[in-house]
């Protein structure tokens, strides 16, 4: 290993990933991945907090994995991991639980949410979601943590948490910091510019998915909801729609927000929503091509699991000893 700092995300297999989360996590892990020792997981353990049909959550984790690479993640650089096939995460999360308190969980926002979308199925692994997550984090001695906005009070809990053990038991966690992207740390829903974009949202026309073809995105972003003004200009705060569509394309076409503004300065919206939607749709196709490509070779997308399994595994092993050590757990001589 170099003398880089570590650098940890997940992406959990739930279904189709958004744009969102591409700009939001997976764009930043391909950025990063020079700087940074980078490790990114593909959190099933996590999805299964909501129901799941089996055989989707299978074939989704496959798909994520061909996306990670499809979207720019170097295999030869970065370690690529399902978490189900590193026991550590798991057993960790369980040293954590003993040092967590239920207040901490029950008022995080998410937990929150996903209570209330899915009433009736408000299970002990939904409020315990952070906890494994912490574990993610904290089993790789990461510095930084690249994801969207929605995560922050989830690191923040991550750092409390490694600080309280830290403190209880001397040093051996490293304290994360989270890494969010400058432009779109949250994307909003088409629909509705007051909400996340989520890939969980009843309406399809409320998200564009890293799989729609250029017809679905460019449809989908000339019935993007934006407002009865007529100029185009960033302000999130009474602009949400159209600053959220600005957003999009400043990522989309790598210019800045500030030319956007000035490239489509008098112009209509349904103009500018037909460009934005054109940039996605373009920066989206080779990425889908790649991907399906990649899903033809399925021998070599297990192959990088079991690579990203077995690299993962001896830093977490390491890790997770060092823990039971620390906390009184009995180890026999060998
Ligand atoms: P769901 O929408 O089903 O609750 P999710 O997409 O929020 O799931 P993940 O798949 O685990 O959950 O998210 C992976 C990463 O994508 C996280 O870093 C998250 O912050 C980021 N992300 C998700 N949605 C957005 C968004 N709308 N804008 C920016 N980043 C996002
Ligand atoms: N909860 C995250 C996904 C996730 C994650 C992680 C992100 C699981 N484990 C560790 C960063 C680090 C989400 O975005 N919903």
């Amino acid at each position: 290993m170099s003398d880089k700092k570590t650098l940890f995300s997940a992406v959990q297999p739930s279904g189709i990933p958004t744009i969102g989360n591409y700009v939001g996590a997976i764009n930043n892990f391909v950025k990063l991945q020079d700087e940074y020792n980078c490790i990114y997981s593909i959190a099933d353990l996590h999805c299964l907090t909501v129901r799941q049909d089996p055989a989707s959550l299978r074939k989704a984790t496959q798909e994520l994995l061909a996306l990670y690479i499809a979207c720019g993640v170097d295999p030869e650089k970065c370690i690529m991991f399902v978490q189900s096939h590193v026991p550590q995460h798991a057993e960790l999360t369980w040293i954590l639980n003993t040092m967590t308190y239920p207040g901490e969980l029950n008022r995080m926002t998410q937990f929150k949410d996903k209570s209330r979308s899915h009433a009736d199925n408000v299970n002990m692994g939904l409020m315990d979601y952070p906890v494994l997550m912490a574990s993610d984090i904290l089993l790789y001695n990461t510095a930084v943590v690249p994801v969207g906005a929605d995560q922050k009070q989830h690191i923040e809990l991550t750092r409390d948490l490694a600080i309280r053990f830290n403190g209880r038991y001397s040093d051996t966690f490293v304290v994360p910091e989270p890494i969010f992207p400058k432009h779109g740390a949250k994307i909003m829903s088409l629909a509705d510019p007051t909400k996340k974009m989520s890939k969980s949202d009843e309406n399809v026309n409320a998200f564009v998915s890293m799989y729609d073809d250029t017809d679905t995105v460019i449809r989908k972003f000339k019935r993007a909801v934006t407002d009865s003004d007529t100029k185009i200009y960033f302000d999130p705060e009474n602009k949400p729609g159209i600053s959220n569509l600005l957003t999009i394309y400043s990522v989309f076409s790598g210019v800045s927000v500030e030319d956007a503004v000035k490239e489509f300065e008098g112009k209509g919206y349904g103009d500018f929503k037909i460009k934005v939607g054109e940039a996605v749709a373009e920066g989206l196709k080779p990425i889908s091509e790649k991907r399906n490509s990649l899903l033809k070779d399925k021998a070599y997308l297990d192959s990088i699991m079991l690579k990203g399994a077995e690299s993962a595994y001896k830093i977490a092993r390491k890790t997770l000893s060092k823990v039971y050590r620390k906390v009184g757990l009995y180890s026999p001589e060998r």
